[in-house]
């Protein structure tokens, strides 16, 4: 069960309604968006949890945009987003990771002033093997609220900076639903005798520094030799016990944020020579995931850059990741920047020689 801090019995509905009067001005359209959301959400979850016996695992026999094997609980978690979504009328267009380009609302559809970026089922190689999964999900207010046509392109491509809210939900042991409206992180849990979602961690906080780190090691000949001293730096007992870090990685990147995000420490998935931008999608994965981390006190960057201030070229884009506690991440970017002094063992001596990177 989740750290239930809570102190209140608030559900999903409850606490969007609290949400929306935070803002004197909302429409209840933003709300009406959200509990649209929650029922694809709730869907999925029944799904997820019967993937074993409703002949939904294995694959479509399809691949997407990527040249990546879909599996079947990919499709039904996209079409299920897309037909809950479609009905609202609070949307001028969507982006999935599973569908190519702009996903348009059908005709006749009214067009609302808000923008779906989603990905509907992260971690897809877990999904047979019981592992956990992630729905990740991203929402922007289009350029020209008044506008009622089709949202564009340029309404899409925008620094994660302007999302208006963002979230996931992590099908696990329990399904969790974390998201931020800007007003910090909140936590529910799912209750699917009663297909509640309840609140069960208030504005959680990220510890300043953590002693987990989460990278796929299988890279680590491919990394930056920058990243291999950092890494290794992770891995070398210190003094005063701070280190060594404990490695930790899922391979969702849903459960390995949800983990940093409530135990602190870092989670990277950095460029490499096979991957120069890294794997993770800047507006599918990567910015709903680093609006939240800083929405609970923690740090993204792209080893350089602030994730939320870079400005997308293409929908499909993707960027390196290191998210997570702020003293971790600005200590990972001290290293790939090279200004941090590299501790190492000097053969013999029994005290870390410093010397400057
Ligand atoms: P690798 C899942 O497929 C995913 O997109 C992320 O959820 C996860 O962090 C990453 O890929 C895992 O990639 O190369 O370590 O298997």
């Amino acid at each position: 069960m989740a750290i239930v801090t809570a102190q209140r019995l608030v559900t999903i509905e409850r606490h969007i309604a609290e949400q929306e009067h935070l803002h004197p001005h909302a429409t209840g359209e933003f709300s009406r968006l959200l509990r649209d959301l929650m029922l694809a959400f709730r869907l999925i979850a029944r799904e997820v949890s019967r993937a074993g016996l409703n002949d939904i695992l294995g694959l479509t026999g399809t691949t997407n945009v990527y040249g990546e094997a879909v599996r079947k609980l990919d499709a039904y978690a996209n079409e299920v987003i897309i037909r809950a979504m479609e009905a609202g009328g609070h949307l001028c267009a969507m982006a999935s990771e599973e569908s190519d380009g702009l996903i348009h609302l059908p005709p006749g559809r009214p067009r609302g002033k808000y923008i779906l970026v989603f990905d509907p089922l992260d971690g897809s190689s877990n999904i047979d093997v019981n592992v956990t999964i992630g729905t990740i999900f991203s929402i922007y207010r289009r350029r020209d609220p008044s506008s009622t046509t089709d949202g564009t392109l340029e309404d899409l491509l925008r620094p994660g900076s302007e999302q208006v809210a963002a979230g996931y939900v992590c099908y696990g042991s329990s399904v969790t639903l974390v998201y931020s409206t800007g007003n910090g992180v909140d936590v529910f849990t799912y209750d699917p005798t009663l297909g509640e979602f309840f609140l069960t961690i208030e504005k959680l906080r990220i510890p300043q520094r953590g002693k987990q780190y989460s990278i796929n090691e299988g890279n680590a000949k491919r990394w930056a030799p920058e990243l291999q001293q950092y890494i290794d730096y992770l891995k070398t007992p210190s003094a005063d016990g701070q280190r060594p870090y404990s490695l930790r990685y899922v391979g969702t990147a849903v459960a390995d944020v949800h983990r940093v995000l409530h135990y602190g420490g870092i989670f990277m998935y950095p460029a490499d020579r096979i991957h120069p931008s890294g794997k993770l999608r800047l507006l599918y994965e990567v910015n709903p995931l680093a609006f939240l981390v800083e929405q609970a006190g923690g740090r993204a960057s792209d080893g350089f850059r602030r994730i939320l201030d870079i400005a997308p070229k293409e929908l499909n884009q993707r960027c390196p990741v290191f998210l997570g506690s702020p003293e971790d991440v600005a200590e990972a970017e001290a290293f790939l920047q090279r200004r941090h002094p590299w501790q190492q063992y000097s053969s013999g001596s029994s005290e870390p020689t410093v010397v400057s990177v």
